[in-house]
């Protein structure tokens, strides 16, 4: 039994799409495994060398167009339209598995794999294809400003604003598949508990921040996540319940 909750802020990282066949950061055999974090995730590295970043993103591009969600995303679709609160998914993930899975609400806070943003002039646009310093801003016209639309270490996350009114907000506040390093997602859970919401994290082993959730549920996110939203499910009136 728990409570009926209001306002619920999911945050995933990577984990939640290790089932869907995609690399996470920090496993041994991690996205980052034949390269080194400086040269292709930070804003010094895009500037020092934009085509070796840009080969790096351009070769993942394809591999994230093609995956599919699994049940941990396709559950959270399955709250969202059964379960009477509003439902957030703040997600560190640049994939696009939470759109793909039919998810509301989603604040890509460290940016989408599919867009591409003009250091120049801040326009945004969409593609699955390939980008070099060579191409033009469909806006501005300035050639070799484009970057992927991902926010690098050193650079300031998106939906800031968004977010911090969600955790202000928020009375139950899940964490999933997320090692916990990365900051400023990392102290979020902080934030939430701070003002006064339950605290979960789903994932297969203890994280970094871990004393500052009220619950753990260790296993794969495919798994867990379903039965936990089943459980939540299940705590919610029924319209004869409702109207007694
Ligand atoms: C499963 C599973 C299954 C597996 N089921 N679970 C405060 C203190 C210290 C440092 C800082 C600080 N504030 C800022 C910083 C600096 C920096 C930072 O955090 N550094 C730390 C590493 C120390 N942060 C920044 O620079 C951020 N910007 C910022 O703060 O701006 C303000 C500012 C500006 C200028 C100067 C100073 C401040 C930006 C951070 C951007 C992160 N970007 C990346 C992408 C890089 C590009 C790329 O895609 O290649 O985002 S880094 C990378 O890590 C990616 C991820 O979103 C992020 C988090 O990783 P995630 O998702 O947690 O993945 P993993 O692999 O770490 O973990 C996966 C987990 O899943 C594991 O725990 C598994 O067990 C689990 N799992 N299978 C359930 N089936």
């Amino acid at each position: 039994m728990t409570r009926l909750y209001k306002n619920i802020v999911i945050l995933t990282g990577a984990g939640i799409s290790a089932e869907s066949g995609l690399a996470t950061f920090r496993s041994s055999n991690g996205l980052w495994n034949n390269h080194r974090v400086e040269d292709v995730a930070t804003i010094e590295a895009y500037w020092r060398n934009p085509d070796y970043v840009h080969q790096f993103y351009n070769e993942m591009r394809p591999e994230l167009y093609n995956a599919k969600p699994n049940p941990a995303h396709l559950c959270i679709t399955e709250l969202q339209k059964k379960y009477p609160a509003h439902i957030a998914v703040v997600t560190q993930n640049v994939d696009t598995l939470h759109e793909k899975a039919g998810n509301q609400n989603v604040f890509h806070i460290h940016g989408q794999i599919n867009q591409i943003v003009c250091m120049n002039c801040g326009h945004v646009f969409e593609t699955w294809g390939d980008v070099s310093s060579e191409d033009k801003c469909e806006h501005c016209g300035t050639t070799g400003m484009l970057k992927p639309n991902i926010v690098f270490f050193g650079e300031s996350l998106l939906y800031m604003d968004q977010v911090d009114r969600l955790l202000n907000s928020c009375d139950l506040f899940v964490s999933v598949g997320t090692s916990g390093v990365v900051y400023p997602a990392a102290g979020f859970v902080q934030f939430a508990k701070m003002f006064g919401a339950d605290t979960y994290e789903f994932n297969m082993e203890e994280t970094s921040n871990n004393s500052l959730f009220d619950k753990h549920i260790y296993g794969p996110a495919g798994t867990t996540l379903p039965q936990f939203v089943q459980q939540l499910l299940a705590d919610v009136p029924t319209k004869e319940e409702m109207s007694k």
